[in-house]
């Protein structure tokens, strides 16, 4: 502090001296102006809140998609719980704070005769003080609490001996799934089996990237897990109907993150172990023609076809393409046509993917669309 500093540097509120009203009569006179705008705001924002409202109640009653209310699954129904609770407290704090200053704004309006009186002055209450810091301080540590505990109940899981183990690897834009159990690599359709919860066979995935940060989500199932580079990540799943389940990558990565999808497909054992045996076999090539037009293209050096000379890793493998239901991480259908038409120029579906335009002729164009048509 200066030597200068002296009741005379204070502002006039905290000088031993009236506070001028600060408002002239001529801003007054424009109050009538102002009111409208205010209103019409306010009228917006309840409106907002309403229809949030309407949306979060649409998405409770409806579980099905990427809606974050579902949960079909252990680690769902965990998150899902500790966030009704979060929203309670949260509610009741929007209830008890907005009420409090709805109140204050209506009771302590400027009334007709007020410009001469002066508010009453009231420079600090410790008991205020206190309460608003302290209050609030340990709302924050039981919620803080609360979520450390979900995320501990969530992640240190005993792994039961039966489990199925997946690597998934996040590539731009695409997902490559290891099944390291049974020797097999597949891709953007995750396939498990519905795991009963007298006696569960949950699935542990182990989450990677070849690029870039991407994050694994399928809502109804789990939270979000990051993919990251060099740093392998953990996750798991129990889901307890059969179905197919919709995720997305929700960790910006490159132009194409918006065809990032994935699907979880979980089956009874029965299903999924038919699934897993027909996986685990080789192509059986029976387009010579096609297969030779794509063993002689650069599409080998992407892309890996078991029991063939195609073992490229930079793209999905296509062993059994035509086991999956949509091409290009949900981008397409997966039909003879789409997959024509994605040879011929995958800027059609996507056009930031990875995998170039590969300018082959229209009869080189049917020979491979029959060969992958034949990768059961
Ligand atoms: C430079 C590497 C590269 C070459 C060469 C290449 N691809 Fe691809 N391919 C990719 C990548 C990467 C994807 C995944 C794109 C995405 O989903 O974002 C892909 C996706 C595909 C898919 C969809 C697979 C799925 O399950 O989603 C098919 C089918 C395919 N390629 C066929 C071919 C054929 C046929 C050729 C040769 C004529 C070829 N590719 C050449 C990299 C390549
Ligand atoms: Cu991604």
């Amino acid at each position: 502090m200066g030597d200068e500093s002296g009741p005379g540097d204070l502002p006039p509120v905290l000088k031993d001296e009236a506070v001028p009203n600060l408002r002239s009569r001529d801003d007054r006179g424009s109050e009538a102006a102002v009111v409208f705008p205010i209103k019409r705001h306010a009228l917006r924002g309840i409106a907002a809140v309403l229809f949030s409202a309407l949306l979060s109640a649409h998405a409770y009653a409806i579980p099905q998609g990427t809606s974050v209310f579902s949960r079909d699954a252990t680690p769902a129904s965990g998150s899902f719980s500790l966030q009704l609770f979060v929203y309670t407290i949260t509610i009741g704090i929007f209830i008890v704070v907005g009420s409090l200053g709805a109140y204050a704004v209506v009771k302590f309006r400027a009334k007709p005769g007020d410009e001469k009186a002066e508010p009453v002055q009231i420079f600090g209450s410790n008991q205020i003080e206190l309460s608003w810091t302290i209050i609030p301080v340990l709302i924050v540590v039981v919620l803080f609490l609360t979520t450390a505990r979900m995320i501990f109940a969530i992640q240190d899981t005993h792994e039961p001996g039966n489990s199925i183990k997946v690597t998934a690897i996040g590539h731009q834009f695409w997902w490559e799934f290891q099944y390291p159990q049974y020797g097999f690599t597949t891709a953007n359709e995750l396939h498990v089996p519905v795991s009963d919860p007298k006696d569960p066979t949950p699935t542990y995935l182990k989450l990677g990237s070849a690029d870039v940060v991407h994050s694994f989500w399928v809502p109804r199932l789990a939270g979000k897990t990051d993919m990251i580079p060099g740093h392998p990540n953990e996750m798991w799943i129990d889901p307890s109907k059969p179905g197919m389940y919709e995720g997305q990558c929700s960790q910006f990565c490159g132009t194409e993150h918006a065809k990032m999808l994935l699907r979880v497909y979980v089956q009874s054992r029965t299903d999924f172990d038919a699934w897993v045996k027909n996986q685990q076999t080789d192509a059986v090539a029976t387009e010579e023609q096609g297969k030779r037009v794509f063993e002689s293209q650069a599409c080998i050096n992407c892309h890996a076809v078991k029991g063939t000379i195609a073992n490229g890793r930079y793209g999905p493998d296509l062993t059994h393409l035509m086991s999956r239901d949509t091409i290009a991480a949900g981008a397409a259908e997966n039909t003879p046509d789409n997959l024509r038409r994605w040879v011929e120029n995958p800027e059609v579906f996507k056009s930031g993917s990875n995998m170039p335009a590969m300018n082959l002729t229209p009869e080189q164009l049917t020979q491979v669309t029959a060969y992958l048509a034949t990768l059961k």
